[in-house]
């Protein structure tokens, strides 16, 4: 919406600032405190989501641990897997949306050997063509855990340290609006909201993180 108005398409710029709105939503965890790598998801009604472009990143394996350990990125993007640590780690991608889900469907399934002195780290890459959540672990490592979120929506971030995140140029009217959490057991509730010019809202949740080791 920004463009259009640097562009000075003022008629298009106002019809646009007329329906799209910011919405700001806290998500709490089970225990009150705020729920940090959250993937909050809005779903206005009647509108179709617009992907963002696909982006390369990142995602080393350093320390016993995947790092970062929640990755956000557009359907389309290739993630790379680079392991830093002295010793062989095996990085399993499974598609679902619980951990222990009976649902997932397909996955990837890579090995990657230990980081040797003055030769570049060991990596690979991996095209995530499909949206949606995708758990991480090592089957040499069973405490390692990571996840990537896959979306096909710009209508979607995670939350910060204090729980919070912020859309903007959300249509105006009725959405739903969805938290995925890499330690949830199940499917938090959907909570359904109107959008308006400035919407903030509060989801408390029945998800509660693990400890990160
Ligand atoms: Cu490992």
């Amino acid at each position: 919406m920004k463009t259009f108005c640097k562009t000075g398409l003022l008629a298009l710029c106002l019809s646009a600032s007329a329906w799209a709105g910011t919405v700001q939503v806290t998500v709490l965890a089970r225990d009150g405190q705020p729920l940090t790598d959250a993937v909050v998801r809005v779903e206005p009604t009647g509108h179709t989501p617009v992907a963002p472009a696909p982006v390369q990143v990142q995602v080393r394996q350093e320390g016993l641990a995947f790092v970062p350990a929640l990755t956000v990125v557009p359907a389309g993007s290739t993630v790379e897997f680079v392991n830093l640590d002295r010793f062989e780690h095996h990085v399993r991608g499974t598609m679902g949306q619980a951990l222990q889900t009976a649902s997932s469907t397909g996955g990837f399934e890579l090995r990657l050997g230990g980081r040797v002195e003055g030769r570049p780290a060991p990596a690979a890459k991996e095209l995530l063509a499909q949206a949606g959540p995708i758990q991480l672990g090592c089957h040499l490592h069973g405490s390692m855990r990571g996840a990537i979120y896959v979306t096909d929506s710009a209508w979607v971030a995670r939350t910060d340290a204090q729980g919070r995140i912020t859309l903007e140029n959300v249509p105006e009217g009725p959405a739903v609006v969805r938290v995925w959490h890499p330690d949830q057991l199940l499917d938090a509730p959907p909570r359904s909201v109107t959008v308006t010019p400035v919407t903030a809202l509060q989801l408390d949740t029945p998800i509660q993180p693990r400890r990160r080791r």
